[in-house]
């Protein structure tokens, strides 16, 4: 049937042609739909470009660029991510720039930024190779190609096709973008004005995502799977139970359970294999010691967060490796709050798990540090922002503290003792023989967080949270060593790294070594009795013995010789208050995010067979000529 009425007036050859092209085949209707449907988005109050950014080696990389309607000379905020620029651009789909995007986010828009998401080369829509933590050029990537030159080419480029810009351009990103917002300040492009590094991954083998002093954070081969079996993440990792310790326990080895799941397919998971020492390789694209060489040019704000699940080592180890090259005092920042990853840029700053802290500490860092250092450096025209060097939330007492240095300048070694009757305290242990054992079973490992051990990610996961969960169902294993102070009669900040020195043995040859340092609440406590004998956890960390001679080259324990062990814990900023008391658990396992130490030295941990995983008995000494204790950063 043609309709003729429809053209009406208009029997021009081209009304006829499109009636005739509607013509239905045989016994059909005509589409809807077009081939392509273009939206007007009338009414927007944004303009969200697609670009595809084209870079020297000629792959391109894909960014979604948003600018408020009517916005002139206002500066470019970029994040370079992994994690999928479309999916972080379009949270609904919104005519107001503010609703497509995560709040804090949308804060910079609201305060005049551009906003550029990019998919890092290799993810997702940037065309190029994925490799993970990308080293700069040089012997462990022969390519022309790095995050350092994708930065700089993107910058260029953005200031040369993003018209509504004043060619100023800051980095920000957490974890992984953080990492990349590191790589930008290598070589950096004239236009970057300034450098928000959060939670950034410094130093994968010492302390961030992939080992903690060479003890393997096997829970982290989900996110190794996700990221590398596909370009845009659509190969699931599979739950065999609920409770994630009885999955990796069932395993075996790291090795064992990634095998099966065949991720020697997958470059990364291979390249961990081969590096599980400290060797040239992680020492070479360790962050810090990169930035340590080279100038500091670009104004930076590195964020720590006091209880990082995932990166809690990178940010101060940056900043401290960066310092020395501030001699103006005037380019380098550190903010530590009490976050957990990536906690400073949510809207639930205000405690975590049971930990209240008075007021949402990310709306503060935002607000009070993060935007006006942004704006200082990147609008036009903008006076000089009033941010101390750093800034510190001091957990315990709650209060933001303004310090010229980081640790404090004031503040002091001052050792904890360990004692075989389990107290804690600063004086020396005396000369008699002592020490305390117990028998390390890695059939029955202790577990890093209160179980159900949910899978990181998935909904109700405690993952975000467990560097706060109450420490008392672990103090009572026997399996754990549990030293306690008397309740303390005035208050003791710490503040920086505590150091551990351990004297300890092990019936076997190879052993990890957990050591908390954990403030216990009053027994009652009357601002919130929930918390009355809460273990709230302020520093721990484990380190593997194989690494006690040599962190590049593992060595076999001498079975039962009384050895020490030094090594740091994560930046605390924590005031124990009186009537507190301060608490250290020792134990040998940390399971399942950390792989089990069989106990009997073998080459590869990843491939201890079934055989390898022995009981052993652990012993910590406490003497004169064997004390152990915990340095404490103590400010005065
Ligand atoms: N912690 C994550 C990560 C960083 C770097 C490498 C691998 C993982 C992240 O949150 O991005």
């Amino acid at each position: 049937m043609v309709k003729r009425g429809m053209c009406a007036g208009a029997l021009s050859m081209v009304c006829t042609l499109a009636l005739a092209q509607a013509v239905p085949p045989a016994g059909g209707l005509p589409s809807e739909m077009p081939a392509k449907f273009t939206p007007t988005h009338a009414g927007y109050d944004y303009d969200k470009r697609d670009v595809m950014i084209p870079m020297r080696d000629g792959v391109k990389l894909h960014a979604v660029v948003i600018v408020r309607k009517g916005l002139t000379g206002a500066p470019i905020i970029m994040d370079r991510t992994p994690y999928n620029s479309d999916k972080r651009t379009h949270l609904e789909e919104s005519a107001h720039a503010t609703s497509i995007v995560r709040p804090p986010y949308a804060e910079l828009i609201d305060a005049g930024y551009i906003l550029v998401l990019e998919d890092v080369r290799g993810k997702y829509k940037s065309e190029g190779d994925y490799v993970m933590n990308r080293p700069l050029r040089g012997p462990l990537n022969p390519t022309a190609v790095d995050h350092a030159t994708d930065t700089y080419d993107t910058i260029d480029w953005l200031v040369k096709n993003v018209p509504e810009s004043n060619g100023r351009v800051g980095l920000i990103g957490v974890s992984y973008d953080g990492f990349t917002v590191t790589q930008g300040l290598v070589d950096p492009h004239p236009a970057l004005k300034a450098a928000v590094p959060i939670n950034p991954m410094i130093d994968g083998w010492m302390g961030d995502d992939w080992f903690h002093h060479g003890a393997f954070r096997q829970e982290m081969l989900s996110y190794v799977y996700a990221q590398q079996a596909t370009r845009s993440n659509e190969e699931d990792w599979p739950t065999y139970a609920r409770d994630d310790y009885d999955t990796f326990l069932r395993a075996g080895s790291a090795g064992a359970l990634a095998r099966s799941l065949g991720m020697d397919q997958l470059g990364f998971w291979t390249k961990l294999e081969q590096h599980q020492a400290y060797d040239d390789w992680w020492q070479e694209q360790a962050v810090d010691r990169i930035l340590a060489k080279r100038p500091l040019t670009v104004p930076t704000l590195w964020v720590d967060s006091l209880w990082d699940q995932e990166d809690i080592y990178g940010a101060p180890a940056a900043y401290a490796a960066t310092e020395p090259k501030d001699a103006g005092n005037d380019r380098n920042f550190l903010v530590i709050g009490p976050w957990r990853h990536g906690g400073s840029m949510t809207n639930d700053g205000a405690h975590l798990g049971a930990i209240d802290f008075g007021a949402d500490t990310g709306a503060y860092f935002r607000k009070h540090i993060l935007l006006p250092f942004l704006d200082a450096h990147l609008k036009t025209g903008a006076p000089a922002a009033d941010i101390a060097p750093v800034t510190a939330f001091e957990t315990g007492t709650n209060e933001w503290r303004r310090l010229s240095a980081w640790p404090p300048r004031d503040a002091t070694p001052r050792n904890l003792y360990l004692h075989a009757d389990f107290s804690a305290n600063f004086d020396k242990p005396g000369p008699a023989k002592a020490f305390d054992e117990f028998v390390s079973d890695p059939a029955k490992p202790v577990p890093y967080r209160i179980r159900p051990d949910l899978p990181m990610y998935v909904e109700g996961s405690t993952w975000g949270r467990w560097l706060v969960d109450d420490q008392r169902p672990f103090s009572d294993r026997t399996d754990v060593l549990t030293y306690v102070s008397e309740p303390l009669s005035e208050p003791l900040h710490v503040a920086g790294r505590p150091q551990v020195d351990l004297f300890a043995s092990t019936s076997g040859t190879d052993a990890d070594w957990v050591v908390k340092l954990i403030d216990v609440y009053p027994d009652e406590y009357y601002p919130n009795p929930e918390l009355g004998g809460y273990q709230l956890a302020v520093a721990m960390d484990i380190f593997r013995g194989r690494y006690r001679e040599d962190l590049h080259h593992p060595h076999p324990l001498k079975a039962k010789a009384p050895l020490e062990y030094r090594f740091g814990l994560p930046t605390a900023n924590h005031v124990f208050l009186p009537g507190h008391r301060v608490m250290v658990q020792i134990q040998s396992s940390w399971f399942p995010l950390y792989d089990r130490n069989p106990q009997t030295f073998v080459a590869s941990i990843f491939d201890a067979p079934p055989s390898a995983y022995q009981k052993a008995v652990h012993r910590v000494y406490a003497s004169s000529d064997l004390p152990s204790h915990i340095e404490l950063p103590v400010v005065r």
